[in-house]
């Protein structure tokens, strides 16, 4: 790092590896400086008053006060400065941020949803084109609820806590919620953005230099919110390729069935995908009643050992 970031680098600041942080880097170091100056400036007063007008020295009050032009001067020139750097360096660096998308063509699209406690991640395939999620489709196997029968979804691509992207393309992610307000925040990168139930957020950066580096959240989301991180890979452009038809070659294993899950005994083992449960007054899945009945052991022979009743009833009479 630079030289110039000393109050950054000692706050603990990691080395920006995006193509905007350094704008964001000089002005946190120069606010660092100004607030530093001001705090030496006024505690170097507060002292002076302390001696000067000490009780044995000015016993009683002076009720003209100060004179001199100089506090409204040095007043003025601190609302100046911030004025300056408000309007001169933050809005505009702000103003880009949010204005100065990178064309479509240019940028890497990703669909950032996050959830209580992990962050998922949402890419086209090679198509370009995204599936429609919908929130029908929601399950343990399914976090985004990626609608099934559209062809777009064929060849999408959704991970958990680890996302790729490659090195000097611009990355705009769309930031969204399953349930509470998140914050994607990737302080290498400088940059930040809530996650809000209902809204797309997007926010954009552009990684210069290729690494791993700490995805957070920086909302207070629930219990899990400190275990709530993830991870952001820099790569190449062939490491980036590779990595990608590795997703889609594990997305295609993914297509077929999984297993059905091993319950814990006792648990009707009904039809359904595994780990979810029929809406209430839904209708039930075939046999759930008969092998409800038939295949766990009754509750009284579980607990006593005893014989099972001679004949429990089935379901249809
Ligand atoms: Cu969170």
């Amino acid at each position: 790092m630079n030289s110039l970031a000393l109050i950054n680098e000692f706050l603990g600041q990691p080395p920006n590896a995006s193509s905007h942080g350094y704008q964001i880097d000089h002005i946190l170091e120069f606010c660092h400086w100004f607030m530093a100056a001001l705090f030496i400036g006024w505690s170097a007063f507060f002292i002076y008053v302390l001696v000067r007008f000490r009780k044995s020295r000015q016993p009683a009050a002076d009720h003209a006060g100060v004179r001199s032009p100089i506090s409204t001067h040095l007043e003025f020139s601190v609302v100046l400065i911030e004025a300056v750097l408000l309007l001169g360096f933050a809005i505009p660096l702000w103003g880009k941020r949010v204005n100065q998308f990178p064309p479509g063509k240019e940028a890497l699209l990703v669909h950032v949803v996050a959830q209580q406690f992990s962050f998922n991640y949402h890419l086209p395939g090679a198509d370009g084109q995204f599936a429609r999620r919908d929130v029908n489709f929601v399950s343990n196997s399914n976090p985004l609820g990626i609608d099934p029968n559209d062809p777009a979804g064929k060849d999408d691509i959704v991970t958990t806590g680890e996302l790729h992207v490659p090195v000097d393309r611009p990355v705009v992610a769309e930031l969204s919620s399953k349930d509470v307000i998140h914050d994607f925040f990737i302080s290498d990168m400088r940059i930040a953005g809530d996650a809000i139930p209902g809204s797309l957020i997007p926010i954009w950066f552009t990684p210069v230099k290729t690494g791993t580096y700490e995805v957070i959240c920086g909302q207070l989301c629930g219990l899990g919110h400190y275990g709530m991180k993830g991870t952001l890979v820099v790569d190449t452009p062939q490491d980036y390729q590779a990595w990608l038809k590795e997703r889609a070659e594990l997305a295609g294993t993914q297509t077929t069935p999984p297993a059905p899950a091993q319950r814990p005994p006792g648990e009707p083992t009904g039809g359904g995908t595994p780990g979810t449960i029929p809406p209430p007054g839904g209708p039930k899945p075939p046999n759930a009643d008969a092998e409800g009945a038939g295949a766990s052991p009754h509750p009284a022979q579980q607990l006593q050992n005893v014989p099972a009743p001679p004949a429990s009833p089935s379901p249809g009479g």
